[in-house]
This record gives structure tokens, C-alpha cells and sequence, in this order.
């Protein structure tokens, strides 16, 4: 049997209608992820533009994007948490669909509690090197 190695970093991705920015986000994790084995986990409140529909149909292509499709649901915090349970990666990151986060910053986050030890480590404008 060969097994396909499971990714070892999930990028969780809250979501309410972000239908535009999608296709967009999933080509920078993928550019910016490339020596990594990586996931997305979009986790959407059943968003009125058809978020999920199209998070659906990118998956259909690509392995490495999933979806929660949320039905009756409201809450950022929530939708991070079942994203975070729903993988069994062993590094979690989290990221807003709208493109405001600097997703070249991932590797050296990784990085930093991968390979330095840390528990955590948070994105920041306001300190060096953030
Ligand atoms: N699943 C889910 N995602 C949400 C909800 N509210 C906001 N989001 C998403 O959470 C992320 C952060 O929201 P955003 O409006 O960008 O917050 P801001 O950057 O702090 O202004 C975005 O990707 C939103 O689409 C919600 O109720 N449920
Ligand atoms: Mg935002």
C-alpha cells in the first residue's frame, strides 16, 4: 500500500463571504508553501455569495483545500476552533481570507515553533522582523 504523507502544517481559514479572494489566497499559500506539505481548511457559515460552493469546487481539483460548510452558524472563534479539531497536522495556523495577512510570513512562523520551540507565534506589525 503506498500512503500519501499527510500534511504537517493546516492553514484554518474562517470565512464569510470572501467568494473573491479564494482562488486568489489558495495561488499565494501554494507559491509561498511550496517546500512544505500543507492544507487549507476553509471554515464557512454557509456565506449568501457561495463561498463554500466555490471552496468545493477547488477542492474537486486540489487535495490539499477543504472545506467546512457550516449551516446555522455564526462566529469567527468558533469557526477557527472546529478548524483547528478538524486536522490532525501537527502545526496549525490561522489566517483571514481577505487577504490582509502576509502569507509569506508562514514558512518563518512555522519555523519558529517547529524548529525553535516555541508554543506559538503570532504575526505583528509592530515588532521587528513581525
Ligand atoms: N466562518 C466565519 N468566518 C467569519 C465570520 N466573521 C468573519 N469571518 C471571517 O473571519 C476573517 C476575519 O474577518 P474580518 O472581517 O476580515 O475581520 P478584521 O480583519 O478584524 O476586520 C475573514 O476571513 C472573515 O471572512 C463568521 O461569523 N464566521
Ligand atoms: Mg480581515
Amino acid at each position: 500500500m503506498i500512503l500519501t504523507p499527510s500534511p504537517e502544517l493546516s492553514v484554518v481559514v474562517p470565512t464569510f463571504n470572501e467568494r473573491e479572494n479564494i482562488q486568489e489566497l489558495v495561488h499565494r499559500l501554494a507559491e509561498t508553501l511550496q517546500a512544505i506539505r500543507w492544507e487549507v481548511i476553509f471554515v464557512d457559515d454557509d456565506s449568501p455569495d457561495g463561498t463554500a460552493a466555490l471552496v468545493r469546487s477547488i477542492a474537486q481539483r486540489d487535495p490539499r483545500v477543504r472545506i467546512i460548510h457550516r449551516i446555522g452558524r455564526r462566529g469567527l472563534s468558533t469557526a477557527c476552533v472546529e478548524g483547528m479539531l478538524a486536522s490532525s497536522a501537527p502545526f496549525l495556523a490561522v489566517m483571514d481570507a481577505d487577504l490582509q495577512h502576509d502569507e509569506r510570513i508562514l514558512p518563518a512562523m512555522l519555523r519558529a515553533v517547529k524548529d525553535d520551540g516555541y508554543d506559538i507565534a503570532v504575526g505583528s506589525r509592530y515588532v521587528a522582523g513581525g
